[in-house]
């Protein structure tokens, strides 16, 4: 198959061109590169370096014997995306190009309002592009749990559900509530999605998926093909942040109460969940919403497991809850459905606390790098 991806530079883009390559599909990829500008900004860097998009290439020809077209662009740009799409004929584009941290968005407005900006216009360019170009090509669209909030029901794995409003019953869309613009952002991409997917009869896969975490899939087995990997207070995720805490002797630091419960997936897991959506798409014409992750578990036992896994290699950790810099539920109901993927024959390869063992002895000989950025770890970006 034929794989547009765009945010090809990404932490997931990078790894899921890599193992769409591996199995055999062509891929093209388009990137703006601004999230090497934007973890700039904070003052931070990936902690592994990061090649540039031509030795990205070239590393790929080298290692994988395969070619890859990687358009330094941006998403947003509809007649890039036309004459990539026009050009490069895929069977499915893949939406990462969008501003993916929660608190870049919560800075100030100026960073509320890019975020609102920069991912609706890439999702519409996309919806459009494509219904114009050809219908029938699958988007497959990285949307997030965090769009459902967390709601004392259970989470269905639909786009739409029952209601019953005053005695009469309809269907309505899924009730969502986001915990910050960025999350608002994907709220509002997936009502986009629906509309003009409905209007244009597109064939869609929206991807709910919890936090990633992982150095590692079987493709990025050495430094060349390394992913980008993120753990200041605004670009770094939860677990991903605890393995650095770990390594530079930091405290690792639940929010509040550190009860807050989410579905988490490994990079490897993530990344295979993936290519299976792709080499299985929906029906023609039809919108399919996945919930994607692989462990549920809350902040807190998280840390505990991150200081065990430390523990074991000779590292001194201690956890210390700070003072939440978020509004959200600290301790809630969670029990989102997932039903697609393993009819599909997924099923999850990596757990959490093998995994963080992994991605610690990965991050280790790069201490000497992480230690310069100790400074953007602890939380600064407060959502009052
Ligand atoms: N948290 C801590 N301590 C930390 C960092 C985070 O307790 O040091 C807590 C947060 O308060 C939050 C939870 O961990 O309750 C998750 O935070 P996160 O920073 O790991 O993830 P989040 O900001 O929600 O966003 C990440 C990705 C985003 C993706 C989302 C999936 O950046 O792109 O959409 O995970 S989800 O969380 O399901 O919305």
């Amino acid at each position: 198959m034929k794989a547009l991806i765009l945010g090809i530079d990404g932490y997931i883009g990078w790894a899921l061109a890599l193992r769409l390559l591996s199995k055999g599909h062509e891929v093209a990829g388009i990137d703006n590169l601004s999230t090497r500008r934007f973890s700039a900004e904070v003052g931070s860097d990936s902690a592994f370096p990061l090649p540039s998009p031509k030795e990205r290439v070239e590393a790929v020809k080298r290692k994988l014997g395969t070619d890859l077209k990687f358009v330094v662009g941006d998403a947003k740009d509809k007649a890039l995306l036309e004459e990539t799409i026009r050009e490069f004929k895929p069977d499915v584009v893949v939406h990462f190009a969008e501003q993916r941290s929660a608190p870049y968005s919560m800075k100030d407005y100026e960073h509320a309002w890019y975020t609102l900006e920069n991912n609706l216009k890439s999702t519409l360019a996309l919806l459009y592009a494509v219904s114009e170009i050809d219908p029938s090509i699958h988007i497959l669209k990285m949307g997030t749990m965090g769009e459902y909030g967390t709601p004392n029901f259970d989470i269905p794995e639909s786009a739409f559900v029952k209601a019953l409003i005053e005695g009469k019953e309809d269907v309505i869309p899924t009730p969502k509530w986001g915990g910050s613009y960025y999350h608002w952002s994907k709220i509002f991409d997936t009502f986009l999605i629906l509309f003009k997917g409905k209007l244009s009869g597109l064939t869609v896969t929206d991807i709910m998926q919890g936090p990633v975490y992982g150095t590692r899939t079987e493709e990025i087995i050495d430094e060349e093909l390394r992913t980008r990997f993120d753990f200041d207070e605004t670009w770094g995720t939860v677990i991903n942040r605890y393995c650095v805490e770990a390594i530079l002797g930091l405290p690792l630091t639940p929010y509040g109460k550190g009860k807050q419960t989410r579905g988490f997936i490994s990079l490897e897991d993530s990344v295979e969940a993936m290519r299976l959506l792709i080499e299985n798409p929906p029906k023609e014409g039809e919108y399919r919403v996945v919930n994607q992750f692989a462990e549920v578990y809350n902040v807190t036992q998280l840390a505990e497991i991150v200081r065990d896994a430390s523990k074991e290699l000779g590292l001194k950790v201690e956890i210390k809850n700070v003072k939440n810099p978020r509004v959200e539920a600290e301790e809630h109901y969670y029990n989102p459905e997932v039903k697609v993927l393993p009819s599909l024959g997924f099923r999850p390869k990596k757990n959490i606390r093998d995994e963080t063992k992994t991605m610690i002895m990965d991050l280790l000989p790069y201490k000497e790098r992480l230690e310069r950025f100790k400074h953007v770890i602890m939380p600064k970006t407060i959502w009052k």
